[in-house]
């Protein structure tokens, strides 16, 4: 059995989530907040990142490792084509969305979501860079209908996590949704893969888990 440690909140922890729904493999959830200081938690994930996994008496971080692990263990249905080539074209997409999409766009996240406040400066050097990469971006991806072509792939669960987190950090803190500027249409797309199950219960329990902190927190403010 797999344990699923982290948030719902976490766009790396639902690419994780989702590779597992859609591949039906069994696996429990365990809700563990970031930067923790518990020597069991640092032994799974050094740097109090999530998400981690625990695999039998193993454990494993870093999300794009861990679906790359969860495909290896559970090859059916398959979410990397068997061709090496075309399986290195997924892996190709999945890391330039991280590398050049989601660590630019992550610099946006504290002032479009959690209430902080991101400089001038570092807004103007988000936006050049996310400009140049999604225009690269924009030279790989195929939409047809899916990001790396006509199968759902693990390239999906990246854009599944990135596209929408960027595009919406970028509206908030740049006042410009710079993945639908650079020519990357991922509303429909979006919507396409809102159609599966495994998304549906990804979102759903985001917006409980997002509605309950929001109870909270206003719980607290009296
Ligand atoms: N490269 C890691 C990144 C994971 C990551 O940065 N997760 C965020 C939550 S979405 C986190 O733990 N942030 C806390 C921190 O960076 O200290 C992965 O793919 O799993």
């Amino acid at each position: 059995m797999i344990t699923l440690y982290g948030a719902t909140l976490s766009n790396y922890y639902n690419k994780v989530k989702l590779v597992l729904l859609e591949k039906g493999v069994p696996f429990t959830e365990q809700m563990q907040g970031t930067r923790s200081r518990d020597e069991a938690v640092l032994a799974a994930t050094p740097l109090g990142k999530i998400p981690f996994v625990r695999i039998g008496d193993q454990t494993l971080c870093e999300s794009q490792v861990i679906v790359d692990c969860i495909e290896a263990l559970h090859p059916n249905p398959p979410l990397v084509p068997a061709d090496p080539m075309a399986a290195a074209k997924v892996r190709e997409l999945c890391a330039f969305m991280e590398l050049y999409v989601e660590l630019i766009g992550r610099e946006l996240y504290g002032e479009a979501y959690f209430g902080g406040k991101t400089s001038d400066e570092v807004k103007a050097r988000v936006r050049e860079q996310l400009t140049r990469n999604l225009a690269a971006l924009k030279r790989l991806v195929k939409f047809s209908p899916y990001i790396a072509g006509s199968e759902f792939t693990l390239a999906d669960a990246s854009a599944f996590a990135t596209l929408p987190t960027v595009a919406g950090a970028t509206k908030l803190a740049l006042g410009e949704d710079l993945v639908a500027a650079a020519g990357i249409d991922w509303k429909p797309y979006l919507k396409l893969l809102g159609e599966r199950p495994s998304v549906q219960r990804v979102n759903a329990d985001r917006k409980r888990d997002a509605e309950t902190a929001a109870a909270a927190a206003a719980a607290k403010k009296g």
